[in-house]
């Protein structure tokens, strides 16, 4: 049976929540198959998240690895294409470690594309009237990480696909002023990038990209 694993994030960074690990809960709420779908709330660490990670994979043999997180101050869904080779935390993770200038894995290319098909996904979340952004950057704390992890262990299983989604704020919990979307919203584009990937085998060719 074809298996997907969709993960989010805790809340980190003194906050009290995550949409990415809400809305995660909430596309297993209401999944209808026929694809199984397996999902996690992965630790903000960058010792923990990687481990997990690969237990999930070693465990369910997924052939489909989204992951998601928050980018606090986007407006717009993010399909990230690239993970870089690289940690440089702002600030401390969940365990309190701040690594810098590390990579995120030894001997591993300094980057590795998402293998899932972020235009066409980009596409397919805004025709449902959300908004969304291919992404060039997931920054270089955990999100990057564990998306740089995902796409090693996609690249050591023969047709294993993985990406990454970058999440706003839910309306509910944004910090004052913040941009943010209705936690359904965020939870539907994670259920139509898991959709897109499935259906979709040769990404779109569309112009994309960003100056910034
Ligand atoms: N966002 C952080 C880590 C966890 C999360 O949800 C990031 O963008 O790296």
């Amino acid at each position: 049976m074809t298996t997907v694993l969709l993960t989010g994030f805790e809340a980190f960074a003194g906050d009290g929540s995550n949409p990415s690990g809400e809305a995660v809960h909430l596309v297993a709420s209401r999944w209808s198959g026929p694809e199984l779908l397996v999902t996690a709330v992965l630790p903000v660490t960058f010792a923990g998240a990687p481990e997990i990670l690969r237990d999930l994979v070693d465990e369910h043999a997924p052939d489909v690895v989204i992951a998601a997180g928050l980018a606090g101050g986007r407006s717009a869904v993010g399909i990230e294409r690239v993970a870089v080779n690289l940690v440089d935390a702002r600030i401390p993770d969940n365990d309190g470690a701040q690594p810098s200038d590390e990579r995120s894995i030894d001997g591993a290319p300094d980057a590795r594309f998402a293998s899932v098909p972020a235009k066409a996904i980009v596409k397919a979340v805004t025709d449902a009237g959300i908004p969304a952004e291919l992404s060039h950057s997931a920054g270089t704390f955990v999100c990057n990480h564990v998306f740089f992890h995902a796409l090693e262990l996609a690249a050591a299983r023969p047709g294993v696909r993985a990406g990454f989604v970058h999440v706003p704020w839910d309306a509910e919990h944004a910090p004052a002023g913040a941009a943010s979307l209705p936690l359904r919203d965020i939870a539907t584009a994670l259920e139509i990038t898991v959709r897109t990937t499935l259906s979709t085998t040769v990404d779109l060719s569309a112009v994309g990209g960003s100056l910034s």
